[in-house]
């Protein structure tokens, strides 16, 4: 489910950055992600609108990897997509092993539908906290809500809590 059309973008034009409260603002080009040390993790995902997917296979580069590289300052990051989507996510919930940007599923390039070139993973939140057509994962020293925070759905969003709405 999409909040807008599916982007398209060539690779040679794809643009990648992390910007905001961070020592070392980076940005990268499709060959240069590429280049990064790479993942494959088989997670489970979860939409709120209840149902979830069992151990699927997704490849890229661990945002671990990302934030070594640009030494975050804030406690909270504002995922920027391609087209405007936005989604906000504590640093902690993407920190450790618990997240990656993605740009295979099941050993193939991820379909536009889903998000590619590239989008966030964060299996273990609801699947609208997963940016698809990621440009930049933002560190800040504040939380802001995105897209669907503002419009109603819960700043965190933990399946475990069936944490779907405000006041969830
Ligand atoms: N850029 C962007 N990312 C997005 C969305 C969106 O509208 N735009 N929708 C979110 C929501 S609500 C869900 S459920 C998932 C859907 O991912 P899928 O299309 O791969 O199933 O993407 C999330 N990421
Ligand atoms: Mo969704």
């Amino acid at each position: 489910m999409s909040a807008g059309p599916t982007r398209r973008t060539p690779l040679d034009r794809w643009t990648f950055s992390i910007e905001g409260a961070v020592h070392q603002p980076l940005s990268w080009t499709w060959d240069e992600f590429r280049a990064l040390p790479r993942a494959t993790v088989s997670v489970d995902i979860h939409c709120v609108t209840k149902w979830s997917k069992l151990d699927t296979s997704w490849t890229g580069v661990s945002i671990d990897t990302l934030l070594d590289l640009v030494t975050p300052r804030g406690t909270f990051v504002l995922a920027l997509c391609d087209g405007g989507y936005t989604t906000n996510v504590p640093l902690d919930d993407i920190r450790g092993g618990k997240a990656w940007i993605v740009d295979e599923y099941e050993g193939e390039p991820l379909d536009p539908e889903h998000g590619g070139p590239a989008r966030l993973l964060v299996p273990h939140l609801y699947f609208w906290k997963s940016a698809k057509w990621i440009e930049s994962p933002t560190p800040l020293d504040r939380d802001e809500p995105g897209f669907w925070e503002v419009r109603g759905y819960h700043d965190r969003g933990d399946p475990w809590r069936e944490q779907r709405y405000q006041g969830d």
